[in-house]
């Protein structure tokens, strides 16, 4: 028998279920109510998130793996060339762990550290993994880096190439995402960043994206509230809310809403809210970025940006900086 490793799990004592919940009443009782997006991912809306990934009107996720699909060798060498052989690859908001993995065979990781808000889905996915790769120093992290980003010291103990695809630093403001981008670079230990973005596109096909014919878009969104019931004790009823999502021109993002269909009140331990018909519970921003109004914000978090890589119709833009 081959010696196989087990993924070490890691869980962050931070991750405290008190106060994110917390965190979620004090949003549903301001005036516009709002809750963090990062709510959508219990272990259902990881699933329905992996769903809307195979949407043809999801473009995102297709179309960054058409991008590294065209130029991995190139993404790889010139991240390679920055961190050295064998770099530590750290995942932000890993989930399946599947854009990853991709990278592994061109950058033969010395450690994947693979951290995620929804914990028992990055387990799963992770001893997938570790069958497929069974010599590999797994580590999973089950951890809420919105708030604040800080590895382990020990798992980072040489330059890594952080990764974080997707566009999901679309869900910070520029304001949160430079300091977000500010800790991944700490994190990188004079590494090299490998991240997604999104980038400004006509209207009607940001606002598909985001509204899709089947629903999936809508069912995942409204899940939050189940997932808020769970944490909070709250009770939510998914049929009174209708999914919303549409592009503020001003802030460059698209948003996602639930919108009450009914005057309600929702009731929870300690607190309540109620909601006229028509109100709003604001659950996403999605930004979109232009390729100088990103190396903009790389450079403000002291990243080197070093060269970006798009699609033809320019939809998406894989960028690689320097700590
Ligand atoms: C995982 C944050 C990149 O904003 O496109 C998908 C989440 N929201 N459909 C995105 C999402 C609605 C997604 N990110």
């Amino acid at each position: 028998m081959p010696t196989t490793l087990q993924p070490r799990l890691l869980q962050r004592p931070l991750t405290n279920a008190a106060a994110q919940a917390a965190e979620a009443a004090a949003g549903l009782r301001a005036h516009p109510a709002r809750v963090s997006p990062k709510f959508f991912y219990d272990t259902l809306g990881s699933r329905l998130f992996e769903a809307i990934t195979a949407l043809d009107e999801y473009y995102p996720t297709r179309t960054e793996a058409a991008i590294h699909h065209a130029h991995g060798a190139a993404i790889a060498q010139a991240a390679l060339a920055l961190t050295g052989p064998a770099p530590v690859l750290v995942d932000l908001g890993a989930g399946s762990c599947a854009k990853a993995a991709r990278l592994f065979p061109a950058l033969q990781p010395r450690r994947y550290v693979a951290v995620d808000i929804a914990v028992e889905y990055l387990q799963d996915a992770l001893q997938a993994l570790q069958r497929l790769h069974p010599q590999l120093d797994i580590v999973g992290l089950g951890d809420d880096f919105s708030a604040r980003l800080q590895l382990p010291p020990e798992l980072v103990d040489g330059p890594a190439l952080v990764l974080y695809p997707g566009s999901s630093i679309g869900n910070f403001e520029p304001e949160a995402a430079a300091a977000l981008l500010t800790q991944a670079r700490e994190a990188a230990a004079g590494g090299a960043l490998l991240i997604g973005v999104d980038l400004v596109k006509p209207v009607p096909l940001l606002e598909a994206a985001y509204d899709d014919a089947l629903g999936l878009t809508a069912a995942f969104n409204l899940n939050l509230l189940r997932h808020l019931n769970r944490r909070l004790g709250s009770d939510f009823e998914p049929r009174q809310w209708r999914h919303l999502a549409r592009w503020n021109a001003a802030a460059s993002r698209v948003e996602m809403h639930l919108q009450a269909r009914e005057a309600l009140c929702a009731r929870w331990p300690g607190g309540e809210r109620a909601f006229a018909a028509g109100e709003t519970l604001h659950t996403e921003n999605a930004c979109k970025w232009t390729p100088e109004g990103f190396a903009a914000l790389l450079q403000r978090a002291g990243w080197r940006p070093q060269q970006h890589w798009t699609d033809e119709q320019g939809w998406f833009a894989v960028f690689l900086a320097a700590a």
